[in-house]
């Protein structure tokens, strides 16, 4: 990109976060990324999956630009990132304009003028993108706080940026807060509160770790909204889930981190994972997500398990067929064992998500 002689700069970065309630389903009738149940994730350590942002507004830049991971987006396309670009920035530029004082370090004379700038945007994640590790999650939330810092906009009672991150990505909503964060499904008519909200920070359980099996780096065959779309057409069982399991289950599971009670949360994480991928199957065509290493790592756990005579490891699969495997950190050496026995065949077993939920030392 050529150099710019006036402009303002923000960068930011936000972790990715792993469900352990699953949001599977966006309401057609009321459109954008409202989901049909809320659902609740872990947040990751900043320094292990995360993505980085950098934003340069200036009057020189005729039109926005997109870098995402080194290649250059077409921004005025159709394409599903360029979409949901345009749907971000714009909602933050209407928020900027609306300020008395730009930022005050910025070089433009009004918070009307900055917003009429263009935007070059660049950004990278550390780890595969859309290969069900929630990429876009990390990458939209990145996005919304980096503009947040260049507009200076803030979260205000009639203004979130969570909702404005899930504008982007529904699941990025998630990544803005540590520890134990649950999205609300909203009850406003027109779901503008379906936002997220921390229920524990990352200091709460600092024994909780995770391992990450990278079972397949592939992009994946059914992008989640497409999934999304299809279950909710022709899935009966996502009508149930949606309204008869995945509200309750999230208030145990709450119960069950606020306890630390590691066998509670582990079942119930395990039992979302599969209910998630049986709504899967059960839409029609079929979408699978989950490959022959992820089976061996649902089978190895329960094994785990059984010969430890307790819960001390649980799985879980987002839209893809890499395992996320929970443990405490005393079950971490064990359990990363196991696994290693069992799904070292075709799997790039990563030891760096052993470091984490949160920047406690080993
Ligand atoms: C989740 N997933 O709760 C669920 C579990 C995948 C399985 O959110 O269309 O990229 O951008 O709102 O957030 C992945 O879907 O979908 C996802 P969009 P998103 O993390």
């Amino acid at each position: 990109p050529k150099p710019l002689e006036v402009f303002d700069m923000a960068s930011a970065l936000a972790p990715t976060n792993i469900a352990v309630v699953k949001y599977w389903g966006k309401d057609a009738a009321r459109g954008g990324n409202t989901p049909i149940n809320s659902s609740a994730s872990l947040t990751l350590d900043p320094n292990d999956l995360r993505a980085e942002t950098v934003m340069v507004a200036s009057p020189e830049l005729r039109s926005d630009e997109l870098y995402l991971n080194g290649r250059k987006v077409d921004v005025k396309g159709d394409g599903t990132h360029a979409k949901r670009l345009r749907r971000c920035l714009a909602t933050m530029r209407r928020r900027c304009a609306k300020a008395k004082h730009p930022p005050r370090s910025s070089r433009a004379t009004s918070s009307e003028e900055l917003s009429r700038w263009g935007v070059r945007v660049v950004s990278r994640n550390t780890f595969p993108t859309a290969a069900g590790l929630a990429s876009s999650a990390a990458g939209y939330a990145a996005l919304v706080r980096c503009a947040s810092e260049l507009y200076g906009v803030r979260d205000t009672p009639s203004f979130s940026l969570s909702a404005t991150a899930r504008e982007g990505s529904g699941s990025a909503c998630r990544s803005l807060d540590g520890g134990l964060v649950a999205w609300r499904k909203g009850c406003r008519a027109d779901r503008a509160d379906s936002k997220a909200e921390q229920l524990f920070d990352e200091r709460h359980w600092p024994d909780l770790r995770c391992v990450i099996i990278v079972a397949s780096a592939a992009e994946k065959e059914t992008p989640s909204t497409e999934g999304m779309q299809r279950s909710v057409a022709t899935s009966p069982f996502l009508t149930h889930r949606a309204e008869a399991v995945a509200e309750p289950r999230l208030l145990d599971l709450q119960k069950a981190f606020r306890q630390r009670n590691f066998e509670r949360f582990g079942e119930l994480t395990m039992r979302d994972s599969n209910s998630f991928h049986a709504t899967c199957l059960d839409t029609f065509p079929p979408i699978f997500y989950l490959n022959e290493v992820s089976k061996r790592a649902i089978t190895c756990v329960h094994a785990f398990n059984a010969a430890q005579k307790r819960t001390r490891a649980a799985y879980t699969f987002d839209a893809g067929p890499n395992a996320v495997v929970f443990c405490e950190n005393e079950a971490a050496a064990d359990a990363f064992a196991a696994l290693a026995a069992t799904c070292f065949l075709g799997a790039d077993l990563s030891r760096r998500g052993l470091r984490g939920l949160t920047n406690a030392p080993e």
